[in-house]
Protein backbone atom coordinates (compact mmCIF):
# COMPACT_ATOMS: atom_id res chain seq x y z
CA UNK A 1 0.00 0.00 0.00
CA UNK A 2 1.80 3.34 -0.86
CA UNK A 3 1.20 6.51 1.30
CA UNK A 4 -1.63 8.05 -0.98
CA UNK A 5 -3.75 4.89 -0.41
CA UNK A 6 -2.84 5.34 3.68
CA UNK A 7 -6.44 6.24 5.97
CA UNK A 8 -5.81 8.04 8.67
CA UNK A 9 -7.84 8.86 11.73
CA UNK A 10 -7.35 10.71 14.97
CA UNK A 11 -5.42 9.27 17.72
CA UNK A 12 -7.64 8.47 20.35
CA UNK A 13 -5.57 9.54 23.56
CA UNK A 14 -6.66 10.85 26.81
CA UNK A 15 -4.80 12.72 29.10
CA UNK A 16 -3.77 11.72 32.88
CA UNK A 17 -2.87 13.68 35.67
CA UNK A 18 0.72 13.57 36.97
CA UNK A 19 -0.76 12.30 39.95
CA UNK A 20 -2.25 9.58 38.18
CA UNK A 21 0.36 8.62 35.87
CA UNK A 22 2.17 8.11 38.77
CA UNK A 23 -0.40 6.13 41.07
CA UNK A 24 -0.78 3.73 37.79
CA UNK A 25 2.90 3.59 37.52
CA UNK A 26 3.18 2.23 40.62
CA UNK A 27 0.88 -0.12 40.72
CA UNK A 28 2.04 -1.42 37.68
CA UNK A 29 5.57 -1.97 39.10
CA UNK A 30 4.27 -3.47 42.11
CA UNK A 31 2.50 -5.65 40.16
CA UNK A 32 5.03 -7.02 38.02
CA UNK A 33 7.49 -7.50 41.07
CA UNK A 34 5.19 -10.36 41.95
CA UNK A 35 5.87 -11.98 38.70
CA UNK A 36 8.44 -15.04 38.76
CA UNK A 37 9.20 -17.91 36.04
CA UNK A 38 7.48 -21.02 37.64
CA UNK A 39 8.21 -24.35 37.12
CA UNK A 40 6.00 -26.42 39.26
CA UNK A 41 2.56 -26.30 37.98
CA UNK A 42 -0.88 -27.52 38.78
CA UNK A 43 -2.87 -29.76 36.22
CA UNK A 44 -6.12 -27.69 36.97
CA UNK A 45 -7.63 -26.49 33.99
CA UNK A 46 -7.38 -22.57 33.11
CA UNK A 47 -9.99 -20.34 31.65
CA UNK A 48 -9.45 -20.04 27.98
CA UNK A 49 -11.01 -16.67 27.71
CA UNK A 50 -7.87 -15.27 29.67
CA UNK A 51 -5.42 -17.37 27.31
CA UNK A 52 -7.91 -15.90 24.13
CA UNK A 53 -7.20 -12.11 25.40
CA UNK A 54 -3.95 -12.27 26.32
CA UNK A 55 -3.06 -13.47 22.83
CA UNK A 56 -4.86 -10.50 21.50
CA UNK A 57 -2.75 -8.37 23.59
CA UNK A 58 0.07 -9.94 22.27
CA UNK A 59 -1.00 -9.39 18.64
CA UNK A 60 -1.07 -5.24 19.83
CA UNK A 61 2.47 -5.46 20.33
CA UNK A 62 4.29 -3.08 17.82
CA UNK A 63 6.08 -4.79 15.19
CA UNK A 64 8.48 -3.57 12.19
CA UNK A 65 5.94 -2.16 8.93
CA UNK A 66 3.22 -3.63 11.12
CA UNK A 67 3.69 -7.08 9.44
CA UNK A 68 2.98 -9.28 12.44
CA UNK A 69 5.22 -11.68 12.20
CA UNK A 70 4.44 -14.30 14.83
CA UNK A 71 1.64 -17.10 14.79
CA UNK A 72 0.61 -18.55 18.38
CA UNK A 73 0.11 -22.10 19.23
CA UNK A 74 -2.24 -22.77 22.05
CA UNK A 75 -1.70 -26.91 23.39
CA UNK A 76 -4.01 -28.16 25.51
CA UNK A 77 -4.32 -31.53 23.63
CA UNK A 78 -2.38 -33.75 26.15
CA UNK A 79 -0.86 -35.92 23.88
CA UNK A 80 0.57 -33.43 21.74
CA UNK A 81 2.25 -31.94 25.08
CA UNK A 82 3.38 -35.40 25.93
CA UNK A 83 4.86 -35.01 22.19
CA UNK A 84 6.43 -31.70 23.26
CA UNK A 85 7.84 -32.92 26.26
CA UNK A 86 9.43 -36.16 24.49
CA UNK A 87 10.86 -33.51 22.11
CA UNK A 88 12.37 -31.03 24.52
CA UNK A 89 13.47 -33.12 26.91
CA UNK A 90 14.99 -34.68 24.31
CA UNK A 91 17.63 -32.15 23.27
CA UNK A 92 18.05 -31.18 26.86
CA UNK A 93 19.19 -33.93 27.53
CA UNK A 94 22.49 -33.25 24.88
CA UNK A 95 22.41 -29.87 26.54
CA UNK A 96 22.64 -30.92 30.16
CA UNK A 97 24.97 -33.49 29.55
CA UNK A 98 27.45 -32.76 26.84
CA UNK A 99 26.23 -29.42 24.67
CA UNK A 100 26.22 -26.86 26.96
CA UNK A 101 29.43 -25.07 27.93
CA UNK A 102 30.43 -25.04 31.07
CA UNK A 103 30.26 -21.58 31.39
CA UNK A 104 26.65 -21.96 30.43
CA UNK A 105 25.73 -24.56 32.86
CA UNK A 106 27.39 -22.12 35.73
CA UNK A 107 24.98 -19.59 35.63
CA UNK A 108 22.11 -21.72 35.40
CA UNK A 109 22.92 -24.11 38.71
CA UNK A 110 21.40 -21.42 40.57
CA UNK A 111 17.63 -22.12 39.04
CA UNK A 112 18.59 -25.94 39.90
CA UNK A 113 16.86 -27.07 36.26
CA UNK A 114 17.51 -30.23 34.80
CA UNK A 115 16.70 -32.62 31.42
CA UNK A 116 13.23 -33.32 32.99
CA UNK A 117 10.32 -31.00 32.14
CA UNK A 118 7.06 -32.61 33.42
CA UNK A 119 5.47 -29.06 33.11
CA UNK A 120 5.16 -29.70 29.81
CA UNK A 121 2.76 -31.98 30.36
CA UNK A 122 1.12 -30.93 33.90
CA UNK A 123 0.98 -27.43 32.76
CA UNK A 124 -2.87 -27.27 31.11
CA UNK A 125 -1.81 -25.03 27.79
CA UNK A 126 1.63 -24.23 26.64
CA UNK A 127 1.67 -21.11 24.03
CA UNK A 128 4.31 -21.65 21.27
CA UNK A 129 5.32 -18.73 20.01
CA UNK A 130 6.59 -18.76 16.23
CA UNK A 131 8.08 -16.08 14.49
CA UNK A 132 7.11 -15.63 10.84
CA UNK A 133 10.09 -14.69 8.53
CA UNK A 134 7.70 -14.15 5.72
CA UNK A 135 4.41 -13.24 5.59
CA UNK A 136 2.20 -13.99 2.70
CA UNK A 137 0.21 -10.64 1.22
CA UNK A 138 -3.31 -10.00 0.34
CA UNK A 139 -1.72 -10.70 -3.45
CA UNK A 140 -0.36 -14.03 -2.36
CA UNK A 141 3.32 -12.85 -2.50
CA UNK A 142 5.91 -13.74 0.11
CA UNK A 143 6.99 -10.64 1.33
CA UNK A 144 9.83 -10.56 3.89
CA UNK A 145 9.38 -9.29 7.47
CA UNK A 146 11.55 -6.78 9.13
CA UNK A 147 12.92 -6.55 12.71
CA UNK A 148 10.58 -9.84 13.40
CA UNK A 149 13.13 -10.76 16.64
CA UNK A 150 12.86 -7.71 18.00
CA UNK A 151 8.64 -7.76 17.55
CA UNK A 152 8.25 -11.29 18.86
CA UNK A 153 9.94 -10.66 21.34
CA UNK A 154 8.03 -7.16 22.02
CA UNK A 155 5.14 -9.46 21.62
CA UNK A 156 6.00 -12.35 23.98
CA UNK A 157 6.99 -9.60 26.81
CA UNK A 158 3.12 -8.15 26.30
CA UNK A 159 1.76 -12.22 26.19
CA UNK A 160 3.66 -12.84 29.42
CA UNK A 161 2.91 -10.08 31.33
CA UNK A 162 -0.87 -10.11 30.23
CA UNK A 163 -0.99 -13.57 31.36
CA UNK A 164 0.62 -12.65 35.00
CA UNK A 165 -1.53 -9.44 35.43
CA UNK A 166 -4.25 -12.26 34.58
CA UNK A 167 -3.48 -14.34 37.73
CA UNK A 168 -1.55 -16.87 35.66
CA UNK A 169 1.91 -18.14 36.19
CA UNK A 170 3.89 -18.75 33.34
CA UNK A 171 7.74 -20.27 32.49
CA UNK A 172 9.56 -19.54 29.58
CA UNK A 173 10.97 -22.31 28.10
CA UNK A 174 13.02 -22.64 25.32
CA UNK A 175 14.51 -25.98 24.80
CA UNK A 176 17.57 -25.91 21.84
CA UNK A 177 17.19 -26.28 18.95
CA UNK A 178 13.28 -26.39 18.73
CA UNK A 179 12.83 -27.51 14.94
CA UNK A 180 10.85 -30.29 16.14
CA UNK A 181 7.92 -28.20 17.29
CA UNK A 182 7.41 -27.11 13.32
CA UNK A 183 6.46 -31.35 12.99
CA UNK A 184 5.00 -31.78 15.68
CA UNK A 185 2.65 -28.71 15.08
CA UNK A 186 2.42 -28.65 11.43
CA UNK A 187 4.00 -25.30 11.04
CA UNK A 188 5.67 -24.01 7.97
CA UNK A 189 9.58 -24.18 7.42
CA UNK A 190 8.97 -20.02 6.99
CA UNK A 191 7.79 -20.22 10.81
CA UNK A 192 10.89 -20.21 13.68
CA UNK A 193 10.12 -21.50 16.74
CA UNK A 194 11.14 -18.46 19.03
CA UNK A 195 9.95 -19.80 22.57
CA UNK A 196 7.53 -22.10 24.46
CA UNK A 197 5.05 -20.21 27.60
CA UNK A 198 3.82 -22.73 30.02
CA UNK A 199 1.19 -21.56 31.15
CA UNK A 200 -1.48 -22.51 34.51
CA UNK A 201 -2.09 -22.35 38.19
CA UNK A 202 1.40 -22.77 39.90
CA UNK A 203 1.40 -26.03 42.03
CA UNK A 204 0.84 -25.21 45.62
CA UNK A 205 4.01 -26.86 46.82
CA UNK A 206 5.98 -24.31 43.52
CA UNK A 207 9.06 -23.08 45.24
CA UNK A 208 11.34 -20.40 43.38
CA UNK A 209 14.79 -19.74 44.00
CA UNK A 210 15.80 -16.95 46.18
CA UNK A 211 17.47 -13.87 43.17
CA UNK A 212 17.45 -10.85 42.80
CA UNK A 213 17.19 -7.95 40.32
CA UNK A 214 19.33 -5.25 39.46
CA UNK A 215 18.31 -1.62 40.99
CA UNK A 216 17.77 1.26 38.67
CA UNK A 217 20.82 3.11 38.61
CA UNK A 218 22.57 -0.67 37.47
CA UNK A 219 20.13 -1.15 34.51
CA UNK A 220 19.66 2.45 33.64
CA UNK A 221 21.37 5.75 33.30
CA UNK A 222 19.67 9.09 32.88
CA UNK A 223 22.02 11.88 31.53
N1 LIG B 1 16.86 -24.78 27.88
C1 LIG B 1 17.41 -25.37 29.09
C2 LIG B 1 18.48 -24.54 29.70
C3 LIG B 1 18.12 -23.19 30.21
C4 LIG B 1 18.70 -22.08 29.64
C5 LIG B 1 18.49 -20.85 30.15
I1 LIG B 1 19.48 -19.27 29.37
C6 LIG B 1 17.62 -20.67 31.26
O1 LIG B 1 17.38 -19.39 31.76
C7 LIG B 1 17.03 -21.78 31.83
C8 LIG B 1 17.29 -23.04 31.27
C9 LIG B 1 16.30 -25.68 30.11
O2 LIG B 1 15.15 -25.26 29.90
O3 LIG B 1 16.57 -26.36 31.08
Amino acid sequence: MNKSETKFEPLEFTEKSPEEMIAISESFLRDVRRRRSVRAFSDRPIPEDVVKNAVLAAGRAPSGANLQPWHFVVVSNPETKRKIREGAEEEERAFYQGRAPEEWLRVLRPLGTDENKPFLETAPKLIVVFLKKTTIDEAGETQKNYYPTESVGIATGILITALHLSGLATLTHTPSPMKFLNKILGRPDSERPFLILVTGYPSPEAKVPVISKYRLDQIATFD
